[in-house]
């Protein structure tokens, strides 16, 4: 126990209460027949509550932590022991870590693996002393100088070699942990420059990569799902998993739209020019929804902020979709988020993850609701409802052409009447829920 949260008590569902509770999260609450806990599936991310140092591009560090910098073993174990106090003090029944949040890079890979192995054996014994579960692991391929050109995509093969036998031991770890899902980032999968680029060799050993690693998966007998996260840009200028129309594409490119989902970040999606609730529900159109990362970006600076959610009719539009698609199977709400860097006490870490899972309470009741009333489906039904009708069936229908319905458009005279899309109205519907 490191006693750094010693002054905070265990988080409750207590709606009146003076002091510090959630006030609308409460785990045990069945929301469209199932537990709440078991709808949001929240994850706190290690990297940026125990590892990120409070820095910016015009300053350093601003926490004060006492397991930083966490270059030791020794260090990593009190940052382990504070960070599994905070998931018990919040109750939270999952967590995410990269390998580079856990433990000191070794000199070599050897030791690298043999210093996260060492964290894991803590973490399990942890896990089964109450922690929470796994929701991801994944393999930091972006911070050290060696990815500065990609990790799978870097024109360097030793780069693509030493990146393989990295998320190699990340996978192994995770699988013995019961992990439900791996994660693939690629930070700085894309490129800077095209001038000094072979788009199309990257493109071709990414996929390479990514089959490899499905391949992996399934010898070792791992179960769980294996996400791409997409980002547009930040850090490189371009980044090949853009969106989740553009990851789809590659994943069918190579065959692997069966295998492999993908884990949706709200400030990414706001990034590639999309809202929250279109990347969902495009991945829950092509078939591949797995998890989220709720966290938002600031909308003036138009960085990847990583700030928590505060706006429960976007979170509530966004469960309204996972909702819609059936809900999380093994995904879950992460909180990829980070307090802002003044906010110095380890009170702002608790409560800034306990407003945010009270916001996502908040948005999935809304949603919830929204769904169980169906008011909004229903007008959805209504203005598809002419496709109901035998002729248009028939039109979709394997052996119609072109000209045949060309022709039966001429014959019925068509002159097709538009109708109100009824924008404002579904807007003030849901403004009544959330
Ligand atoms: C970066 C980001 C990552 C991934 C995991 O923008 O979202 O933290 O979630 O590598
Ligand atoms: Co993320």
């Amino acid at each position: 126990m490191s006693g750094y949260f010693k002054d905070i008590a265990p988080m409750r569902f207590a709606p009146d209460a003076e002091g510090p509770a959630f006030r609308a999260y409460d785990p045990d609450e069945v929301v469209l027949g199932k537990r709440m806990d078991q709808h949001l599936r929240f994850a706190v991310a290690y990297w940026h509550s125990f590892g990120w140092e409070g820095g910016d591009p015009f300053g350093g560090r601003t926490f004060d932590r006492p397991w930083f910098p966490a270059d030791t073993m020794d260090l990593a174990e009190a940052r382990a022991d504070a960070a599994f106090e905070f998931f018990r003090i919040l109750g939270v029944p999952y967590f995410c870590f990269h390998d580079h949040d856990v433990r000191p890079e070794g000199a070599t890979l050897t030791e690298s693996r043999d210093r996260l192995n060492r964290m894991a054996d803590i973490f399990a014994r942890k896990m089964a002393d109450g922690g929470p579960k796994l929701l991801w692991g994944t393999a930091n391929l972006f911070s050290n100088r060696r990815y500065m050109a990609g990790a799978a995509t870097n024109p360097d093969p030793e780069v693509f070699a030493y990146s393989a036998a990295t998320v190699r031991d990340c996978l192994d770890v995770t699988h013995r942990l019961g992990g439900e899902n791996y994660v693939l980032w690629g930070g700085r999968e894309g490129y800077e420059t095209l001038l000094n680029t072979d788009l199309s060799q990257e493109l071709d050993h990414m996929g390479r990569f990514l089959s490899m690693v499905v391949d992996y998966k399934h010898k070792i007998g791992f179960k769980g799902t294996i996400l791409i996260e997409p980002k547009p840009q930040e850090p490189t200028k371009h980044q090949y998993d853009f969106d989740v129309g553009t990851v789809y594409g590659f994943l069918s490119r190579h065959g692997l739209e069966g295998e492999v989902k993908v884990n949706i970040e709200q400030g990414h999606a706001i990034l590639a020019g999309h809202s929250f609730e279109h990347e969902i529900a495009l991945a829950q159109a092509l078939g591949i929804f797995g998890s989220i990362d709720m966290n938002r970006n600031d909308y003036q600076s138009g960085w990847d902020t990583d700030q928590f959610p505060n706006n429960v009719p976007e979170v509530a539009l966004a469960y309204y979709e996972v909702l819609k698609g059936g809900g999380f199977t093994t995904g879950g709400t992460n909180f990829d988020a980070k307090v802002r860097r003044q906010s110095l006490d380890p009170e702002d870490l608790v409560m800034a993850h306990a407003g945010a899972m009270d916001v996502c309470a908040r948005g999935l009741k809304a949603a919830a609701k929204m769904l169980e009333e169906d008011r909004l489906e229903a007008a959805r039904r209504a203005r598809y409802a002419g496709w109901q009708e035998g002729w248009a069936q028939q039109m979709l229908k394997p052996g119609t052409t072109l000209d045949s319905i060309a022709d039966a458009a001429i014959d019925r005279g068509l002159n097709p009447q538009p109708r109100s899309g009824r924008q404002e109205v579904l807007e003030n519907l849901v403004n009544r829920y959330v």
